[in-house]
C-alpha cells in the first residue's frame, strides 16, 4: 500500500492511521505545487483531481478523499476500534463527525490559506470557523474523543485540520477543551512518529 502525501496538509490523518494500526506501508511525497511525486511521477496520473492524500492499494486501485480513505483503512483491522461496525448506528455518527470535520474545519481553514483574499473576507470565514470551535469545545469538555471514550479515525482527522490554526495565529487556548484534545493526541506515538516521518522523507 502506498500513501500519496505532502507535509502539512491533511494527508496526515490516513498516515497517523495507517501507524496506529501498524499497517506495513510507503509514503510517497508529492510536490502540490508542481503536481509530481518525489520518483518523478506526474501526480495528475495517480489522482487526476491534484490533490492529496491519494491511497494506493496493492492490487493498483486508487482511493481518494479522506473520510472515504479513513473508513477503508479502519475496516482492514477493524479489531484497532479506529471506527465502529460499518452497519452499525455508531457508524453512521462517525460519518456525521468525519462530514463535519470535512466540511466546516478543513474547508473552513482553507480559505485562510488563499493569499488572494482580502483581510475582510478572512475575517467572515474566521468568525464561521470560530462558530464550529465553540461547539467541538462543548463536546470535548465532556467527551475525550469525538466519539465519546476511545480515539478514532475522526480524532486523526481533526487533530490534523487543528494543526493549521499555527499558521493563522489562531491560539487554540481560546477553547481550552479543544486545545487539552489537541495536545493529548499529539503525545501518542503513532501521531509522533508520523509527523517525524514527514519531517524526514
Ligand atoms: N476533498 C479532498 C480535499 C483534499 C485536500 O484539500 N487536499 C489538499 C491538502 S489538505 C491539497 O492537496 N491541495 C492541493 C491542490 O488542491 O492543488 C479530501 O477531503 O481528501
Amino acid at each position: 500500500m502506498k500513501l500519496y502525501y505532502a507535509p502539512d496538509t491533511c494527508s496526515l490523518s490516513p498516515h497517523i492511521v495507517l501507524r496506529e494500526q501498524g499497517i506495513e506501508f510507503e509514503l510517497v511525497k508529492v510536490d502540490n505545487r508542481r503536481k509530481l511525486t518525489a520518483d518523478g511521477r506526474d501526480f495528475l496520473t495517480i489522482n487526476p483531481k491534484g490533490y492529496v492524500a491519494a491511497l494506493e492499494l496493492d492490487d493498483g486501485k486508487i482511493l481518494t478523499e479522506g473520510p472515504a480513505i479513513l473508513q477503508y483503512l479502519a475496516d482492514l483491522r477493524p479489531e484497532s476500534g479506529l471506527a465502529p461496525r460499518a452497519d452499525s448506528w455508531e457508524r453512521v455518527r462517525l460519518q456525521e463527525w468525519l462530514n463535519f470535520i470535512t466540511s466546516e474545519i478543513h474547508a473552513g481553514l482553507a480559505p485562510l490559506f488563499n493569499n488572494m483574499l482580502p483581510e475582510e473576507a478572512k475575517s467572515i470565514f474566521r468568525e464561521k470557523l470560530f462558530r464550529r470551535f465553540s461547539f467541538l469545545q462543548e463536546t470535548l469538555s465532556t467527551n475525550a474523543y469525538l466519539m465519546g471514550a476511545s480515539f478514532s479515525v475522526a480524532d486523526a482527522y481533526l487533530f490534523t485540520v487543528l494543526g493549521w490554526c499555527k499558521f493563522f495565529a489562531i491560539e487554540l487556548n481560546n477553547w481550552p477543551a479543544l486545545l487539552a484534545y489537541w495536545e493529548k493526541i499529539s503525545a501518542r506515538p503513532a501521531v509522533r512518529a508520523a509527523l517525524r516521518a514527514e519531517e524526514n522523507v
